[in-house]
């Protein structure tokens, strides 16, 4: 068996006063925290497109990442990939990965061509996996990269176009039911619009519905039983995406009676690009029951696109886990790391010492969570801020007792209303003190 990655041995726990780059300072998988371990909290995937297929270039510029897996055949390449997957999966200590169809195998001349490439990899990922332990979080099909997706693929106005859509992801569906993914991912980069003067709006709607209905009766009728997640982003690469972030998403599910199916994959970084905090989209997908998984990366607030870079923001990620520790955890889902190392972190080294960043970065970030949960800090703080609700008027209104005329007549009798400051400033700063 080919070494893809000398150097590197497998990672360890050495603690937070370590000096060694190539060890956890954080994240001890097998620590129990609030009664899981922290391998069980988050479930770590390491996403096949960015980590292995990805080269670094950028609009401006070429592959700066030149990879020992690399090779003149592309069926050569996707066969060294898969082998350096999976020895990184073990270095790293990752239970889990991720990947689109497109990420692991080279796309034929026919589709029928493509899905005996797709098979030969899937095979190979069948042993990996058995060897190694390694799961499959979640699978889905790349429907944007190539060019016959301009116009989109479940919103495309070509029918041809919707069915080739279609076949792919029935083959993905096949392939998730094969390496037993614990779930599967909708992400519609080109479902959308550039110009609604020359859109049908509504019939890109409901044909997006028929495909995801489709798509349900297909994973019942071969007996996939992973859950369906759709994962939000309002542009990028199209101009106007439909499922723009977790409430409208969660809107388009219920009006089409399909949310009983459905859950969400929340990416940060496109929270940020619908101009929301990534616990926000949290929040609003745990309230409706909703929040399926999560892919950790962060954005650049400087900048208006996806840059998926690794999550080292202390306190995002600190917010982020306590929303997941309300919601009791991810159930199926887990922390995939949708997020590429620097283009001009090319080294191989670099994918371990992001990777190590990113979770030991959620390994503080949960450990501060449990203290703010065990503390009840933002619940005494909410608790307080709502207590009109607690009593008289207000938990007339909170029980279903009160009416316009009753309101009026508490108004009219207490018409002198004193509010209270929030002192954000000063929780705030208590914050800091949890989290720093
Ligand atoms: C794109 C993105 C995708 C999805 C899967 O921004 O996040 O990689 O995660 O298609
Ligand atoms: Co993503």
């Amino acid at each position: 068996m080919t070494t893809y990655f000398p150097n590197v041995n497998k990672i360890e726990f050495e603690g937070k006063d370590s000096k060694n780059p190539f060890a956890f300072k954080h994240y001890n998988p097998k620590e129990v925290i609030a009664g899981k371990t922290m391998e069980e909290h988050f479930r770590f995937a390491v996403a096949y497109w960015h980590t292995f297929t990805a080269k670094g270039s950028d609009p401006f510029g070429a592959d700066t990442m030149i990879r020992p897996w690399d090779a003149k055949d592309p069926m050569d390449s996707a066969k060294k990939r898969a082998e350096a997957a999976f020895e990184f999966f073990a270095k790293i200590g990752a239970p889990y990965y991720c990947f689109h169809d497109a990420d692991v195998r080279p796309e034929g001349a026919t589709l029928q061509e493509s899905n005996q490439n797709f098979d030969e990899i899937v095979g190979m990922f069948k042993g990996y996996m058995k060897d190694t332990g390694v799961k499959l979080l979640w699978n889905t099909a790349n429907a944007f990269t190539n060019p016959r997706f301009v116009h989109g693929a479940a919103t495309s106005n070509s029918a041809a176009v919707y069915a080739y859509a279609a076949a792919q992801v029935k083959k993905s569906l096949e392939v998730a039911k094969e390496l037993g993914a614990e779930n599967y991912v909708f992400w519609g980069g080109r479902e959308g619009y550039e110009w609604l003067q020359n859109t049908d709006y509504k019939l890109e709607m409901d044909n997006l519905a028929r495909f995801y209905n489709m798509a349900i009766d297909y994973a019942k009728e071969i007996g996939f039983t992973g859950q369906f997640l759709i994962e939000p982003k309002p542009k990028e690469p199209t101009k106007h995406q439909y499922d723009f972030d977790a409430a409208t998403t969660i809107a388009f599910l219920k009006t089409y009676d399909l949310d009983k199916h459905f859950k969400l994959n929340l990416e940060a970084n496109h929270a940020t690009l619908a101009m929301h905090t990534f616990d926000h989209e949290i929040r609003v997908a745990r309230t409706n029951g909703m929040l399926g998984s999560i892919d950790a990366n962060q954005g650049d607030l400087l900048l208006g696109w996806d840059t998926d870079e690794f999550p080292t923001d202390l306190y995002a990620v600190t917010l982020a886990m306590y929303e997941i520790m309300e919601n009791g955890g991810l159930g199926s889902g887990g922390v995939n790391f949708d997020a590429k190392v620097r283009r001009s972190s090319f080294e191989l080294d670099d994918l371990f010492l992001a990777h190590i960043a990113g979770m030991d970065t959620f390994a503080r970030g949960l450990k501060t969570a449990v203290r703010l949960k065990e503390e009840r800090f933002f619940d005494s703080i909410v608790e307080k801020r709502y207590a009109s609700f607690g009593e008289g008027i207000g938990k007339d209104i909170v029980e279903g007792k009160a009416t316009f005329a009753s309101l009026e007549a508490y108004a009219l009798e207490n018409s002198e209303i004193k509010n209270a400051s929030d002192r954000l400033e000063f929780v705030k700063a208590q914050l800091n003190e949890f989290i720093y």
